[in-house]
């Protein structure tokens, strides 16, 4: 693992950093745009007040941080693996490169002592699962990893009252921000409520910090933040948006790890870049929070130590 200068630094003094998943970049948003986009999110971070983290793994190496060069190969090269857990290692014994899905940023954020991760969504139960067996692997790596992932919840693509319950066995918190309802990355409202609605930073700092005294830090918590009213992607563009994209991911027999991107980039074509948009904000707004939430741990921590 190589942990860039900066996010060493910052870990070893107890000052606080927040990781970046790289999926997003590579497999997530079109290209070339993504640079940028990869770059306002650092800067996001920078901007709540946090060193940004994106993690990949480059030539073989997990990168806890990337430099200017690595962020525009993840984001420039249409080669790039989509990495999960289970392939981290193929990777780094072959020395590809591969852009990190939420669960194995999670993963690796946790090894480098990293507690918060920004995203856009969270991946979850497919819908068909009871007969594809689709789950995302991103539920079971939080389940038994300790971080904290800011999200604008899961994706309307998915099964979500299913993803909630898997939520609940795998005893992930779910916090609401603001909201008393569970959000569709998308949409402020899937249609799902959250049981803990929590209204702060400083409130999200405290529960991680009672996880930490409790002995339930080991399992992955949940803070979804529903993206502004005014970045929502309107109501029936959504919906017929989704009802077409499922219809041709089933007929194009898309599979599998495929599934994610081919339905996101459906949505970005289709909604001639309204979707992309809405994406983009709520990423940006989910990384400006991580960042709060971060320095509120250290802030905290470093008023218990006084
Ligand atoms: N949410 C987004 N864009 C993405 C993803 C999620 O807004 O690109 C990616 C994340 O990396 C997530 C992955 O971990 O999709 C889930 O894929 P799967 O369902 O194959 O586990
Ligand atoms: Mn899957």
């Amino acid at each position: 693992m190589l942990v860039q200068p900066e996010v060493a630094d910052a870990l070893a003094a107890g000052q606080p950093v927040v990781a970046l998943e790289s999926t997003i970049i590579s497999h997530g948003l079109p290209r070339p745009d993504n640079l940028r986009v990869a770059r306002e999110i650092e800067q996001a971070v920078r901007d709540g007040g946090a060193v940004p983290a994106t993690i990949a793994v480059v030539d073989g190496h997990a990168r806890i941080g990337l430099d200017d060069d690595a962020l525009a190969r993840v984001a420039g090269d249409p080669a790039v693996a989509k990495v999960s857990v289970r392939d981290i290692a193929v990777l780094a014994a072959r020395g590809g490169v591969g852009a990190t899905t939420v669960a194995s940023t999670a993963h690796l954020a946790a090894a480098a002592g990293i507690r918060l991760f920004a995203t856009g969504g969270l991946g979850g139960v497919h819908r068909g699962a009871r007969d594809s067996w689709d789950e995302s692997a991103d539920l079971t790596t939080l389940s038994r990893t300790s971080v904290a992932v800011v999200c604008a919840g899961v994706k309307s693509i998915l099964d979500i009252g299913a993803t909630l319950e898997r939520l609940e066995t795998l005893n992930i918190g779910v916090l609401g921000y603001r909201t008393d309802r569970f959000p569709g990355f998308y949409r402020r409202d899937s249609g799902h409520a959250v049981h803990w609605t929590v209204d702060s930073p400083a409130e999200i700092a405290a529960v991680l910090r009672a996880q930490d005294r409790l002995g339930s830090a080991g399992y992955g918590l949940v803070i979804a933040n529903p993206v502004d009213a005014a970045d929502e992607l309107d109501a029936d563009l959504h919906d017929s948006t989704l009802r077409a994209g499922l219809a041709a991911a089933e007929t194009a027999g898309v599979r599998g790890k495929d599934v994610t991107p081919f339905l996101l980039e459906f949505f970005h074509r289709k909604t001639h870049g309204a979707s992309l948009a809405t994406n983009v904000a709520l990423v940006l707004a989910n990384a400006r929070l991580a960042a709060q939430v971060a320095a509120e741990v250290a802030a905290q921590v470093a008023a218990a130590r006084a």
